[in-house]
């Protein structure tokens, strides 16, 4: 098992799609866990590529081959993952996004994933997204908790406002604001006036359920 999750991870630094693909049908033939593939396997490759990016021993065109590695295998996972979890509907509503001038969705789709998987029913608006949008998607379905990820310093500012927006709008009590990605904190989660934060897609389940207990 931590063999085939170790060739997951090679397969996504060496950026390899097809193998990657296989790989994750590799782990449903075997009846292995999913979310151990995506946490022993994906994830542990893409924060390789990506330290040896930070080095200065890999390339932008590296960490995007591997990022689509990532996605594909991903893709195969993420409706074994939804399976997983029962379906307790009762759960609530989650708008899940990225927030404005950033593209990173890896993390928030791992989020999403094991949030449904938790009998969430998710609504991911995708990436770089306003706050407008995420409160006009969270009131047309209904939303209890209004998710955003930010991988970037620059973009995380966009998680403040989308706490002011919902001031303004008189909305934000309608809502539960949790956060997360890389640069993000408890300490900027407090410190903008989010309701929560986690650092990974199992806490941020965590959270939500607590929020909504
Ligand atoms: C893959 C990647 C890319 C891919 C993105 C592909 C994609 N579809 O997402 C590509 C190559 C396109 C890319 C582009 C860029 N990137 Co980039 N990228 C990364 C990399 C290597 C990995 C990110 C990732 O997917 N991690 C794996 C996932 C699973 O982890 P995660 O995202 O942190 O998510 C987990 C938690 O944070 C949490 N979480 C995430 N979201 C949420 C939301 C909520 C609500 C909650 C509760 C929890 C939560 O749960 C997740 C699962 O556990 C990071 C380095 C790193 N180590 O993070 C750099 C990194 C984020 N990128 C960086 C940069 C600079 C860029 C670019 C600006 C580069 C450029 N010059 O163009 C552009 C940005 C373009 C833009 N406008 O957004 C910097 C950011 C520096 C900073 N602090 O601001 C980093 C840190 C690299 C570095 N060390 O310099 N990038």
């Amino acid at each position: 098992m931590m063999e085939l999750f170790e060739e997951i991870k090679e397969a996504v630094i060496d950026g390899d799609e097809d193998l990657a693909t296989e790989l994750a049908e590799k782990v449903l033939e075997e009846k292995l866990n999913p979310v151990d593939a995506v946490q022993e396997g994906f994830i542990k490759g893409i924060e390789e590529i990506g330290n040896s990016w930070k080095a200065g021993e890999a390339f932008l065109p590296d960490v995007m081959m591997a990022a689509d590695a990532m996605k594909a295998g991903l893709a195969i996972l993420e409706p074994a993952i939804a399976e997983l979890g029962g379906s307790d509907e009762g759960s609530g509503k989650i708008v899940l996004g990225t927030v404005e001038g950033d593209i990173h969705d890896i993390g928030k789709n791992i989020v999403g994933a094991l949030l449904t998987a938790a009998g969430f029913k998710v609504f991911d608006i995708g990436i770089d997204q306003k706050a407008e949008v995420f409160l006009a998607k969270a009131e047309e379905v209904g939303a209890r908790i209004i998710a955003a990820s930010a991988l970037l310093t620059t973009t995380m500012k966009a998680q403040k406002e989308l706490v002011q927006y919902l001031e303004e709008k008189n909305a934000r009590d309608k809502f539960k604001i949790v956060i997360g990605g890389g640069p993000t904190s408890k300490a900027w989660a407090e410190e903008i006036k989010a309701d929560g934060w986690a650092e990974t897609a199992d806490e941020a389940v965590e959270l939500c359920k607590k929020l909504l207990a």
